[in-house]
């Protein structure tokens, strides 16, 4: 006990001589993205070092949250360049229950390193997983979340490994997910009709690439969120009435 004060203490003045310490963020990319129902939306979690070089990470619990009337979490996928001793959702209805159903909207991620080798955040940012979720419902933008804290016993923290329980967490970013209410029909301007009207609009969210849910809801016939050359056939059928 008498060693933990000390050691708080000596966390104390070192904040003090140092009140900007680097962190870990901890970010979604793509942070903004467009699906239709029933499509499955990857959202990569990465740790973000804010200094210069690299921070270890020891583990890290990460609360997520989400309108559950329109998007489904499914799970993750673990195609990060680190191999964790653990990565996932674990059982947690002993404490806040909030992995006992992905159904209410609320979730808590969880990371463990390997002891032989921990993960580094860099600048760049560490994809750490992938985060999957089912587009239910239209809506023109839902967020996905990480709270600071759920229930009693739940927080949102990244640990480095200077010492036991220490708390590197930086900042806690944000997703939005678009769902379509359509299948693409060509109708870029919204009038209800496509015809010749759409025209300059394709054209315009072609020559951009654009991945905004305004142009790739109607115009993305390809199925790959971005408008592109692939979805001129596409448009043109939807023209001609085809
Ligand atoms: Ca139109
Ligand atoms: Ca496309």
């Amino acid at each position: 006990m008498l060693n933990r004060r000390i050691l708080s203490a000596a966390v104390a003045v070192i904040s003090l001589a140092a009140p900007a310490l680097a962190g870990v963020n901890l970010e979604f990319r793509a942070a903004s993205q467009v699906a239709r129902i029933n499509d499955t939306v990857s959202v990569g979690l990465y740790a973000v070092y804010t200094g210069s070089g690299s921070s270890n990470i020891s583990a890290m619990d990460v609360l997520l949250q989400w309108d559950a009337t329109k998007i489904q979490l499914l799970g993750n996928v673990n195609n990060g360049p680190y191999s964790w001793l653990q990565s996932n959702f674990p059982p947690d209805s002993g404490l806040d229950g909030l992995n006992n159903t992905f159904a209410d909207g609320n979730a808590k991620y969880t990371a463990l390193a390997n002891f032989s080798a921990t993960a580094q955040a860099i600048p760049a940012g560490l994809l750490v997983t992938t985060l999957q979720f089912k587009a239910l419902a239209a809506t023109p933008g839902t967020t996905i979340s990480i709270p600071l804290t759920l229930g009693a016993n739940s927080r949102t923290a990244v640990y480095g490994n200077a010492f036991p329980g220490e708390d590197i967490t930086g900042t806690r970013g944000t997703a939005n997910v678009a769902v379509c209410a359509l299948a693409a029909n060509g109708d870029m301007n919204a009038s209800g009709t496509t015809n010749g009207d759409d025209v300059q609009a394709f054209v315009a969210a072609l020559s951009a690439s654009s991945t905004l849910a305004v142009d790739v809801c109607p115009g993305d016939f390809s199925g790959n969120h971005v408008i592109d050359s692939a979805d001129v056939p596409g448009m043109v059928a939807a023209l001609l009435g085809l």
